[in-house]
């Protein structure tokens, strides 16, 4: 194996408002502080930290049909699209800790702004692709997919201030991997748009390394498009990550993530991972401690990170006494 790490920009997006828990916010600064950031830098990557995005929620609920907090959803994400889109011209991976999952609203939109030839792989216990109508929580994280498929411009509703986002990928471009909670109408869009949607059963059936095989081929047949990895920790099994908001049990372990984090690495063209949904307010302080070492694997598989060591650089010989 050859060492190939991986030029790097992080990103904090402390936002939570896409669901009704609080804490997902904080997430950007106890990834931070549990060594996410300087763990990457000690296995040789160029990493270079932008900060968080600065962002103060309105008070106000702001139910814009019916998607709760429509506005605060916007207004972050206009300002993370941004940061992204920069990161990535910038040649750098980039690297977003979320925040619950309704900041991907950003990232994938910043990604395709800066690279419009990009194919995204969904790692998740759930779909996320309610559109408004859809939805029955009214939870922006259930819906970031849906606003991002071109297939489904006529199904979403208009929404004031959120004409700068328009979606630009195709559904053909899409793949989910470790679904085991899918709601009645999600499952309707991912078969009438014939996504690919690999749920925990398949991932057991075929392996985790031929998953990722199948669904890079059907996103990216010819190997040519770059990769957007949105990644929440929910994939994995609560056992692995249990301080999120909605865990659901039968999950990926977290050697199965990494596998898959670095099996993308490997194609050279992984542009874009986030890391969302770690809530440290929820559970116990041991189940923190082991959802952030989650994340940090997760990161450091991401970043190329191979875990049978290398040879220092440009030497051959091993040292005389
Ligand atoms: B997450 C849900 F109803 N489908 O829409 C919804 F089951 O980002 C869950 O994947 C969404 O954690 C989970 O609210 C969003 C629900
Ligand atoms: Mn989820
Ligand atoms: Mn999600
Ligand atoms: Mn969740």
């Amino acid at each position: 194996s050859s060492r190939n790490y991986s030029k790097i920009g992080v990103i904090g997006a402390p936002f939570d408002k896409g669901q009704r828990k609080e804490g997902a916010a904080l997430g950007p600064s106890s990834l931070r502080q549990s060594g996410l950031v300087t763990h990457l830098q000690s296995i040789g990557c160029d990493v270079r930290d932008f900060g968080d995005i600065e962002y103060q929620p309105t008070q106000e609920e702001g139910t814009v049909k019916n998607v709760r907090n429509m506005k605060d959803v916007i207004a972050f994400n206009e300002k993370l699209s941004q940061k992204v889109s920069q990161i990535i011209k910038d040649g750098r991976m980039c690297l977003t800790l979320g925040g619950d999952h309704s900041i991907s609203v950003g990232t994938v939109h910043g990604h395709l702004k800066a690279q419009p030839e990009t194919s995204l792989l969904w790692v998740d216990a759930h779909a996320d692709i309610n559109t408004p109508v859809t939805s029955n929580s009214g939870n922006a994280h259930g819906m970031p997919l849906s606003f991002h498929i071109k297939e489904l411009t006529e199904y979403q509703p208009e929404i004031p201030g959120f004409e700068w986002h328009s979606p630009m990928i195709s559904a053909r471009n899409i793949a989910f991997i470790g679904l085991r909670d899918v709601e009645p109408y999600e499952r309707l869009i991912i078969e009438k748009l014939g996504m690919c949607a690999l749920s925990m059963e398949e991932v057991h059936g075929i392996g985790i390394k031929e998953a990722v095989k199948y669904a890079l081929s059907r996103i990216d047949p010819r190997n040519q498009r770059h990769i957007h990895v949105s990644f929440d920790i929910d994939a994995l099994d609560p056992l692995e990550a249990p301080s999120t908001g909605t865990p659901v049990r039968g999950g990926l372990t977290l050697r199965e993530g990494t596998e898959l984090l670095r099996s993308v690495h490997r194609t050279g063209r992984l542009s874009a991972v986030d890391i969302v949904e770690v809530n440290p307010l929820l559970g116990s302080a041991s189940d923190l401690k082991i959802t952030l070492d989650a994340a940090r694997h997760l990161a450091a598989a991401a970043a190329g990170y191979y875990p049978g060591g290398w040879a220092p650089k440009g030497i051959t010989d091993i040292p005389q006494s």
